[in-house]
């Protein structure tokens, strides 16, 4: 049955939020073309060797907590992995990057500038990133990943295929900055519901938007109600080009410790991303020693 908003998490648990049945011409659960079932047992045989090596890959991430990074093309993914970085390596934690893209390496060249690990995976029009694209990126990485405390993945940008493929992280975020309208999350649902955390971008520009976090929030929450929630700007500018774009929380508040976070070109909602990372960098290698000493 449809929720309030119209969405059928069942059917998007068949298909785009599972198995990405959807896209495979199939209308309304029934085949659109003679051949759709034969299309239909391909991809789900690819899926299911997907999730054989994405268990692989769970195993080569050993103690790194990995974050696969989705959002539509431009909402600011590499923007924050150039904010997160720099900052997890100032508390010594050291950092890979896995980029997708469907053409360029310019992504990995922006982080190579950050001095950590980076490699880019080129789709060649291939719309997500899949496990055994990750899996071939490790052993190219030219890292071990015994030191590794964080790997993110940045995967291609849409909100649609790459919720569909396992590629052996721990958490999925989603990525959606605040210029692209509160209704996304009920559109792309798939992408809402299979994150563990949703990260509004360019809150920066919510003075010149008519844009509503609180509508956002609502919207990906009626989807998944567990999301962790993050508004953060890459971009601090402070009275720039003489419009002042104050305040990661469009407070304005000039006393507060956030207040010294922007003058030094932070933003309260990266620092507590950051703290988020950290903490789960702890809780993973906990669990990945417990595990060790099982064995
Ligand atoms: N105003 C503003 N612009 C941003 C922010 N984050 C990213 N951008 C800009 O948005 C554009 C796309 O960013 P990018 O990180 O390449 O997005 P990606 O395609 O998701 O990796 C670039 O011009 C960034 O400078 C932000 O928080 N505020
Ligand atoms: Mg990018």
């Amino acid at each position: 049955m449809p929720n309030s908003n119209g969405w059928n998490r069942r059917s998007a648990d068949r298909g785009g939020v599972g198995k990405g049945i959807g896209a495979l011409g199939t209308v309304g659960g029934k085949h659109s073309s003679r051949t759709g079932g034969r299309a239909l047992t391909v991809r789900l045989n690819a899926l299911e060797s997907n999730e054989v090596i994405a268990g692989k890959n769970k195993a080569l991430f050993g103690k790194a907590f990995v974050m696969n990074f989705l959002s539509s093309p431009g909402s600011g993914k590499t923007s924050l992995l150039e904010s997160l970085v720099p900052l997890l390596k100032s508390e010594g934690l050291n950092s890979a990057v896995i980029e997708g893209d469907v053409e360029t390496d310019l992504d990995k060249r922006r982080i190579d500038a950050l001095s950590v690990p980076a490699y880019q995976i080129i789709t060649n029009g291939t719309c997500h990133l899949d496990a055994n694209m990750v899996n071939k990126s490790l052993y190219n990485l030219n890292i071990n990943i015994k030191d590794m405390d964080v790997i993110f993945i940045e995967n291609v940008g849409n909100l649609v295929c790459p919720t569909s493929y396992n590629l052996g992280e721990d958490m999925k975020a989603v990525v959606l900055s605040v210029t692209e309208g509160d209704d996304k999350p009920l559109k792309y649902p798939a992408a809402f519901y299979k994150s563990k955390v949703m990260i509004i971008n360019k809150i920066d520009l919510l003075p010149v938007l008519d844009s509503d976090v609180s509508k956002i929030k609502e919207n990906a929450l009626s989807i998944n109600k567990e999301l962790i929630i993050f508004e953060t700007s890459c971009k601090r500018k402070i009275n720039a080009g003489g419009i002042t774009v104050c305040s990661a929380d469009g407070s304005g508040n000039t006393n507060s410790a956030d207040s010294q976070d922007r003058r030094e070109g932070r933003d309260k909602g990266i620092l507590e991303l950051v703290s988020f990372i950290k903490k789960n960098v702890k809780l993973k290698s906990e669990k990945f020693k417990d595990t060790i000493d099982i064995y």
